[in-house]
């Protein structure tokens, strides 16, 4: 076989479809322990299952974003070594499941998430807060920016829209942390969708405002779902800023063994996933964009969206899986 005629540019375009079976591998094991309140229980599994998955795979990849440091969770660690070792050398970016708590209470949108990058393509960063703001595609550059008011930047999103700021709906994380955020955006008379976690969907979420009601995300949650959202937005299009909160000086030298020389710095989509980008997302519970996990009598649907930035190809695969021994 001609192995360049799948290297269309960057990633072997076969990775693509590997990729799916990684996130659904590690939302089935999720979902077994749905609605049980053990988040850590079911982190576990499916930190499990992703890193046996993802050793099957023709890469030599170097996980660079993994999840845990700061909620001590299980992980496949930063720097961890994953894949066959026999294939390209590919930076990784991946949460088994985001969500913990949102799957350990059973509610909507908890995932297994996966990005696969060229070497040094994806931001090293340390896991603490980052600052996040993101609007979907076919806006200008300039229609959001992180340094401006929360009601600049919903005036200017509807304007852009061409909606009354009324129709406008953000996405925020429920915490004490945004209280004048939260409060800030409603005196704008904009709506907003708060969530409990699970912002590497909520990001995602304003790519498709028709299906999922959302228009813009704001606020700060983990730094690693930032760049895991990022990556996806690189897929889809769309606008993300970022900024680190390095609030205190251990952070920033953690951050500066990282490579990070400048502590307010401000990210864009492509500064933190640049080049081609390989996204797979499979939803653990049911969410707005992705079906849940759902256990029949003799199969096993997942629902898996993968995205491709060299091509913007968006797959939505649903499989039913036969096999159930091999979950
Ligand atoms: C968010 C959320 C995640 O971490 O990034 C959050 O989307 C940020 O941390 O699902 P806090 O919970 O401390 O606010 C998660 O909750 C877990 O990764
Ligand atoms: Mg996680
Ligand atoms: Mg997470």
């Amino acid at each position: 076989m001609n192995v360049a005629h799948n290297i269309v540019a960057g990633l072997d375009r076969i990775l693509t479809m590997e990729l799916v079976r990684v996130t659904e591998r590690a939302a089935v094991a999720a979902a077994r322990l749905r609605g049980r309140g053990d988040e850590k229980a079911a982190d576990q599994v499916a930190v499990d299952a992703m890193r046996q998955e993802l050793n099957r795979l023709a890469i030599k990849g170097t996980v660079v974003i993994g999840d845990g440091e700061r909620d001590e969770a299980p992980m496949l660690y930063i720097g961890e070594e994953v894949g066959s070792g026999k294939g390209p050398a590919v930076d990784i970016a991946l949460d088994p499941l985001e969500g913990t708590t949102i799957c350990a209470k059973n509610l909507p949108n908890a995932l297994a998430v996966i990005a696969i990058a060229e070497k040094g393509s994806l931001l090293f960063a340390p896991d603490v807060y980052m600052d996040k703001i993101a609007i979907g595609p076919g806006y200008a550059d300039g229609v959001i920016d992180i340094d401006a008011s929360p009601a600049d930047n919903i005036a200017s999103l509807a304007r852009a829209k061409g909606v009354a700021v009324s129709d406008i709906t953000a996405c925020i994380l429920d915490r004490p942390r945004h209280t004048k955020l939260i409060d800030a955006v409603r005196a704008t008379g904009a709506a907003i969708r708060l969530i409990g976690d699970g912002d590497v969907a909520g990001v995602i979420h304003t790519t498709d405002p028709e299906e999922t009601g959302i228009d813009i995300y704001l606020g700060t949650g983990g730094a690693p779902e930032g760049v895991l959202a990022a990556a996806a937005l690189r897929c889809t299009g769309g606008q993300m800023q970022g900024r680190l909160i390095l609030d205190t000086p251990e952070k920033v030298a953690r951050a500066a063994k990282m490579g990070i020389s400048d502590p307010k710095r401000v990210y864009r989509t492509e500064d933190m996933a640049r080049g081609d980008v390989l996204f797979a997302a499979t939803g653990v519970t049911d969410g707005n964009m992705l079906a849940g996990v759902k256990f029949g009598r003799n199969t096993i649907t997942t629902h898996t969206i993968v995205l491709r930035s060299s091509s913007r190809t968006v797959r939505e695969i649903k499989a039913r899986h036969q096999d159930l021994d091999k979950f």
